[in-house]
């Protein structure tokens, strides 16, 4: 049995730093991996810190390309666990042309992931980084739920709060939002709990476990679709 985890959020959330990491918390010392988008369409094999060397950062190569990194083995029941770093979600409207090719191939990813996670930054203050990254949640959650997909959400760099992590309950696309660090890797114990606790076959209910009920995304008419290509 093979695992699919897509994980989403606008740029310099972590995504990348943290697939790196999640991988080698759970034992990979090396990663194969394969990309396409940002004018690059390959596969290679890389040691975890050659991989946070040369793709962690704006600006860091193929940074708006959706790549596949992929593990074996590591996590029971599963055989392959694959983790998709999809491209930054962008705000512009409309999306120019580049941004349209990479927006429809991590909507292609979120289509073949069996579980979804979208990154926020907490130490982001900018109040329209924020509304957009709640919009898109809220989409995603509707998303996910319509097709049978389990959705977390999960506040990233919770290490460079002033305040310690865990003490303090964030909120965002309606949901609890649990604090973690792609670079110290706290939160990652309970996150990989979550994934061994909710099989894709129990989307459905799934999905409620992690919706606190915070704000209405249950609505017959679902989110606005802001995904448009
Ligand atoms: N302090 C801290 N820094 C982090 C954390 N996660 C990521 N970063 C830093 O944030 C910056 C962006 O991280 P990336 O992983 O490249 O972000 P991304 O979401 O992949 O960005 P794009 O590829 O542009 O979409 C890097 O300098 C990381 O080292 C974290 O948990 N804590
Ligand atoms: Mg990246």
């Amino acid at each position: 049995m093979n695992l699919s985890l897509a994980v989403i959020g606008v740029s310099g959330v972590g995504k990348t730093l943290f697939c790196i990491n999640f991988a080698e918390y759970l034992g990979a010392c090396s990663l194969s991996y394969t990309e396409a988008g940002g004018g690059r369409r390959g596969r290679g094999l890389l040691s975890t810190a050659g991989a946070r060397r040369l793709m962690v950062g704006r600006g860091r190569c193929a940074s708006g390309a959706v790549r596949t990194f992929t593990v074996h083995r590591l996590i029971k029941p599963y055989r392959r666990l694959a983790l998709i770093d999809t491209a930054a979600l962008q705000q512009a409207e409309p999306l120019p042309r580049r941004e349209r090719s990479r927006l429809r191939l991590t909507l292609q990813a979120l289509e073949r992931a069996d579980f979804i996670l979208m990154l926020l930054d907490l130490s982001c203050s900018d109040p329209a980084v924020r509304e957009f990254s709640d919009r898109a949640g809220r989409y995603l959650a509707d998303y996910c739920r319509r097709q049978g997909k389990i959705f977390f959400v999960a506040g990233n760099k919770a290490d460079l709060l002033i305040k310690t992590p865990g003490k303090e309950r964030f909120f965002a696309a309606g949901m609890d939002l649990p604090a973690i660090s792609a670079l110290t890797r706290a939160g990652f114990a309970l996150l990989k709990e979550a994934l061994l606790g909710a099989s894709p076959a129990a989307a459905s209910s799934s999905y409620k476990m992690v919706d606190q009920g915070h704000g209405d995304n249950s609505g017959e008419e679902g989110e606005e679709d802001i995904f448009r290509l």
